[in-house]
């Protein structure tokens, strides 16, 4: 859907639109563009140093949603009755559909599908540290709705307001699932409040172990964020990873006491002098262990990935070999 702005000839090499680095009329036109809050399309001249940041934002971005479909996916053959099964199903699709409209908006920077999942399932690429936990009992596949998707809800709405047009525009569209997401994991996690004392304790177990981990999930503290400065610059990030942290948690603890779980943190309390909760230390060496491979579930997720891709070889084959045959048979119409 993208790609149509891109006007490369047939069978081009995809290649960088312009790899002009040092343009000073172009670079100041740029600029510009950026001072006045505009947008940047495919098509436009654009710094290597953009189109790299975005290439690793959108790609990873991607990446997540891919392998953000595996933690609750283990679970759909295991759903409590159709409806959930029905809902699980529609919920995981339509993740794999966001990671397809961020793998082409990211194809309109000149890099390739296959570069990107090539990078994935060799390990060069990142995804995000939350998908590498565990989910150990259905009350998880509600967790992950409530808070997983709260936080990326958190994060991405600004997105939708990116420099970049493409993925601006593909942001608007998740953004609204993603809304839906939440919404079925809240009240999937409602019903189980609503039963058996060992659905409730199901629930507090699930929210103790996934809330440092979602907290993680913004990124680093901002005095560690090597891109943000940078980031922001460029209207590529609109708010820093602390800021969209703190709006989450601002905004989870009253869900939290509506549903009637506590939040496993001692230190999370209001702070009337400055109108947000504080909370307490997250463990970034465990998160930077979790980025850097080493998480409970990161070498189980990739050789999952890794062997679907390989299984699915005949599908791409059959697609290819279908869209020739179509591209013969028109020529000959024509001829
Ligand atoms: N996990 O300098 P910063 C979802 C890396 S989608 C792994 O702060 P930046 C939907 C970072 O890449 C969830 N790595 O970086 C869903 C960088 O490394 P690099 C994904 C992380 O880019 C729900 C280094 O640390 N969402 O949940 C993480 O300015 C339910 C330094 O960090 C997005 O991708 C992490 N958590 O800010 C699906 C949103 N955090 O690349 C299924 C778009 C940081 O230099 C079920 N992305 N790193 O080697 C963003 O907003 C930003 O890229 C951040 C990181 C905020 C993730």
């Amino acid at each position: 859907m993208y790609t149509q702005a891109l006007d490369l000839p047939e069978n081009a090499p995809v290649k960088a639109v312009s790899g002009v680095i040092d343009d000073p009329a172009r670079l100041a036109r740029f600029d510009k563009t950026m001072e006045d809050d505009g947008r940047i399309e495919p098509q436009d001249w654009m710094p290597e140093a953009y189109r790299k940041t975005l290439v690793r934002q959108i790609s990873q971005h991607a990446h997540s949603e891919i392998v953000g479909m595996l933690p609750e996916g283990n679970w759909i053959s295991r759903a409590p009755s159709l409806k959930r099964k029905a809902i699980l199903l529609a919920k995981v699709q339509d993740e794999g559909g966001h990671g397809l409209y961020l793998y082409s908006a990211a194809e309109t920077l000149g890099t390739s599908r296959d570069q990107m999942v090539d990078a994935l399932h060799s390990g060069r690429a990142k995804y995000s540290s939350i998908f590498n936990y565990p989910t150990l009992t259905w009350a998880d596949v509600g967790v992950i709705g409530w808070l997983v998707d709260g936080a990326a809800i958190m994060n991405q709405i600004p997105l939708c307001r990116c420099s970049y047009g493409p993925y601006a525009r593909a942001m608007i569209r998740i953004c609204k699932e993603e809304s839906f997401h939440q919404r079925q994991g809240y009240e999937n996690l409602l019903t189980m409040m609503r039963g058996t004392p060992a659905q409730q304790a199901m629930v507090q177990d699930a929210v103790n172990r996934w809330w440092w981990p979602v907290l993680a999930m913004f990124g680093p503290p901002d005095a560690d964020s090597p891109n943000s400065a940078q980031g922001i610059r460029w209207g590529i990030k609109r708010i820093s990873n602390d800021e969209l942290r703190q709006r989450f948690v601002d905004a989870t603890v009253p869900q939290a006491q509506v549903l009637g779980v506590s939040l496993p943190d001692p230190d999370l309390r209001w702070n009337e002098e400055h109108q947000q909760h504080n909370y307490g230390a997250i463990d970034w060496d465990e998160f930077w262990a979790t980025v850097n491979g080493n998480g409970p579930c990161n070498k189980e997720r990739l050789a999952t990935r890794v062997k679907a891709h390989a299984q699915g070889q005949w599908v791409r084959d059959a697609a290819l070999a279908h869209a020739e045959k179509q591209r013969q048979r028109a020529m000959k119409e024509a001829a």
